[in-house]
């Protein structure tokens, strides 16, 4: 048994997610999660709100709201989303918690006293029109590394390079459109990161496993020209961290908060404090997920994002943490997507295209989408979601083949041996080779699901699902039944374990009908199995089981064409 940390990119509080965010970070990280709690490891998965900065800011304006009362709703509202989804995280934090602040501050100061801040005198962006600085997220403009138009302050999502608010070319604020824009001087703390260089390169260079997604990104901008600059970690709000406290080791910084991508990945390790706190836990509860001096230094640590997340969680973050010269854990391993399109053009939170969280669950269960997105993840490159897709793979595989598989064999025994296993009869080759084969698909499935090979692990599970169907019309038990109602029995009774195995098999994807085939089956053992023919052997004859309410229905044309004008458009 191992000791698993697994956190995923914390979801901006600014309004609902769309499917793309979700199936790029918290998704999959459930399913790594309930995998490995499903083979026995000790697992705290942690996911958190990122409420600071510029997002957040502008999204209170627009609601309306205090920026305090609008994140405390919002917190709220994707918390029942994820809930809704069955994401498992042990805790939901929130990164304006106390935790947080203090354990920011905290690193602040560490990094200053290992002379790796920096007081600058900056020249900063201020808008006339807008009566106000404008950082990061404030300015648009055109990125001076890729030419793209739309870039802002902060990093150029085309490109992925982060960038400052000055490198744009023709900037202009993003709250007024307005290009009347001066620079005036103000001053700010920088991490030294560029002192870390060495360090850093050396600790990717450790990382051969990793995907090649997350490394090229890393080692892009780690090499390129400029890269890992010295970056300011301090802003011109009023809504975060703030900078000035007591016992800070620098003067003059009212009135500035941290930069949110300072504050944010820190929140992973102040959500372990919440955590503990929610479950009165003590100190040492989570500083043994933590710190390697008290306990970390057994823990597996894998990090979840999109890629677009990549370079502040393989430089920034380990630059904040290392630079400390305290003992944190850092990521063993971190697991980055593409993107997720929709319907040949982009999800868009901006415009409200595609399908949002709260949506998807009003129309459907969430074992349809878990499975769809899962199944589809944007591992190798981008994927894209069209409902002629959706709608063929969730008729295909969880309907025919999965859903299929339990109704027909549950019906069957009940018409012709009752509501209860079987007794009697006999085994023979044909089990002996469905079992070899099943064995084989599982150690499979658990390769891919421990290498994070999702899209591999999901086609292995369907095979298994198929296993079964093709068992089921070989061995025919509704023709052996005529001939020998033993042997039938026999077949029944396998092929009703197999409903068993399927759900502790399938739990990681799609949980809930996973629960409701166990319930079926009239059992709480989840144990994974280890010899295929003992798992099979599990529920003895004789041992009561109910047929289940169809698993999974069809979803129809008039649906699919229905959902498919309803979110053709730009979301009200
Ligand atoms: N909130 C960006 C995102 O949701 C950001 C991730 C923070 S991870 C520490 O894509
Ligand atoms: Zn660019």
């Amino acid at each position: 048994m191992a000791r698993h940390l697994i956190t995923s990119a914390i979801p901006y509080i600014n309004g609902i997610k769309h499917l793309g965010n979700l199936v790029g970070s918290q998704l999959p990280a459930d399913l790594y999660a309930r995998y490995l709690r499903g083979r026995g490891h000790e697992v705290l998965f942690l996911c958190a709100t990122d409420e600071h900065g510029t997002p957040a800011e502008l999204a209170a304006a627009k609601a309306g709201k205090p920026v305090a009362a609008y994140c405390a709703e919002m917190w709220q509202v994707q918390k029942d989303l994820a809930d809704g989804f069955r994401l498992s995280f042990d805790h939901f934090g929130r990164s304006s918690s106390e935790q947080n602040r203090k354990l920011t501050q905290h690193l602040a100061v560490k990094l200053h006293e290992n002379g790796l801040i920096e007081e600058v005198t900056e020249k900063q962006v201020y808008s006339k029109a807008d009566g106000r600085f404008l950082p990061d997220r404030y300015i648009e403009g055109t990125c001076p590394n890729c030419g793209y138009e739309k870039a802002r302050g902060d990093q150029c999502e085309n490109c992925t390079k982060q960038l400052d608010p000055t490198d744009l070319i023709a900037p202009r604020s993003a709250i007024s459109g307005s290009t009347e824009l001066e620079v005036r001087e103000t001053k700010h703390l920088y991490l030294r990161q560029s002192k870390m260089r060495g360090k850093l390169d050396g600790w990717i260079d450790s990382k051969t496993d990793w995907p090649v997604l997350t490394t090229s990104i890393a080692k892009k901008w780690l090499h390129d020209e400029g890269g890992l600059r010295d970056r300011g970690i301090t802003r011109d709000l009023d809504w975060g961290i703030p900078v000035q406290f007591e016992g800070a080791p620098w003067s003059g910084m009212e009135g500035k908060v941290f930069y949110v991508w300072f504050d944010a990945p820190i929140e992973y390790i102040a959500c372990g404090a919440e955590w503990a706190e929610a479950h009165a836990l003590d100190d040492a509860a989570w500083e043994r997920w933590w710190r390697t001096d008290k306990g970390a230094e057994n823990v597996r640590y894998t990090q979840f994002m999109g890629k677009d997340n990549v370079p502040f969680h393989t430089l920034s973050f380990p630059a904040t943490l290392i630079g400390s010269g305290e003992p944190w854990k850092l990521v063993d391993y971190i697991k980055s997507f593409n993107y997720l399109t929709y319907d040949g053009g982009q999800f868009s939170t901006s415009q409200g295209r595609g399908v949002f969280m709260d949506q998807a669950l009003e129309i459907l269960p969430a074992d349809y989408w878990r499975w769809w997105l899962l199944s589809h993840a944007p591992e190798g490159g981008d994927a894209e979601f069209t409902w002629d897709n959706f709608q063929m793979n969730v008729n295909k595989d969880l309907a025919d083949v999965l859903g299929n598989f339990v109704s027909r064999v549950t019906k069957f025994c009940r018409s012709k041996f009752g509501e209860a296993v079987p007794e009697g009869g006999e085994t023979g080759p044909r089990e002996d080779a469905l079992i070899a084969d099943l064995a084989t698909r599982i150690r499979a499935y658990e390769a891919h699901m421990e290498a994070i090979d999702i899209r591999k692990a999901a086609a292995e599970l369907r095979a298994i699902w198929v296993e079964g169907n093709e068992y089921l019309q070989a061995a025919a038990p509704w023709a052996t039944y005529k001939e020998s109602p033993e042997q039938a029995a026999a077949q029944i009774r396998l092929a009703l374990n197999l409903v068993r195995l399927y759900a502790v098999l399938s739990a990681p994807f799609i949980p809930d009908t996973a629960a409701r085939m166990l319930a079926a089956m009239q059992t709480q053992d989840a144990g994974w199995p280890g010899d295929v023919a003992e798992a099979l052997a599990h529920l003895p004859a004789g041992h009561a089981f109910t047929v289940p309410d169809v698993l999974f229905a069809k979803i129809t044309d008039d649906q699919r064409e229905d959902w498919q004008a309803r979110f053709a458009g730009v979301r009200a």
